[in-house]
């Protein structure tokens, strides 16, 4: 069964692959699952019908027979653990390696998204504040301190954990955010990090489909 995603129609972020949509794109992309896109404007997300998919009234969303699914990692934790037949898969066979993996998956969500997302929030919403300084060296020492500490984890190693796994997509999407701040020039593993996801193949045609979107949006202004 082909499931649906939902994607922002006209994307904010113009087309860098921002939004979370990006991550579910990519694990359909790395499990070669076809996939289609229901586009929605803003106002349309917060309809009934939306949010009978997602209470919050956001996308992504994800559609598959009777199954619907809301919350990005959600989604990828599903759509990873329905292809662990798949060598490589985004999720290893081993049960331990397996719960790790997943482990990751959370602590891109929980413990690095959280102030990434932040910072982000109020670099576009609060830089007019008089506050706005102080508060951005606060989240960037709190980023600081996690992007240390994971660029300490990994070392040398390709992935965070042996092989490409769903916890090293979510964390790459995570640490994307971040790109064009300045904050990660100092952490040069990461950089490398991130370069190696976007040069997955799978990667490169989820991208390739947000940008479609983008650019079809751009030339209907
Ligand atoms: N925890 C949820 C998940 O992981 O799925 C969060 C989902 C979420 O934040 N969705 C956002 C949304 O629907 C889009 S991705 N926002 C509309 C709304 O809340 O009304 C977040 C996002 C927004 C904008 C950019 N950008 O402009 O670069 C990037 C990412």
């Amino acid at each position: 069964m082909v499931p649906t995603i939902t994607a922002f129609e006209k994307s904010p972020d113009r087309g860098k692959g921002l939004a979370r949509d990006m991550r579910v794109r990519w694990a359909l992309e790395e499990v070669g699952q076809a996939y289609r896109t229901r586009l929605l404007s803003f106002e349309a997300m917060k309809e009934p019908a939306h949010r009978f998919l997602n209470p919050f009234g956001q996308i992504p969303t994800y559609e598959e027979g009777d199954l619907v699914l809301f919350e990005s990692g959600a989604i990828v934790l599903h759509i990873a653990e329905r292809h662990t037949s798949l060598l490589p898969a985004l999720l290893p066979a081993d049960e331990n390696a397996r719960s790790r993996a997943i482990a990751w998956m959370f602590a891109a969500l929980n413990t690095l998204e959280p102030p990434i997302f932040e910072h982000a929030l109020a670099r576009i919403l609060e830089h007019g504040e008089t506050w706005y300084e102080a508060r951005r060296t606060i989240l960037e020492e709190r980023i600081h301190k996690r992007l240390k500490e994971l660029a300490e984890h990994l070392g040398s190693a390709d992935w965070l954990d042996g092989d490409f796994s769903a916890g090293d997509l979510l964390m790459v999407t995570v640490l994307q955010r971040l790109k064009g701040t300045g904050l990660l020039d100092i952490h040069a593993p990461l950089l490398a990090y991130i370069d190696r996801g976007e040069a997955r193949p799978a990667y490169q045609r989820a991208f390739k489909a947000q940008w479609a979107v983008f650019e079809a949006a751009s030339g209907q202004r």
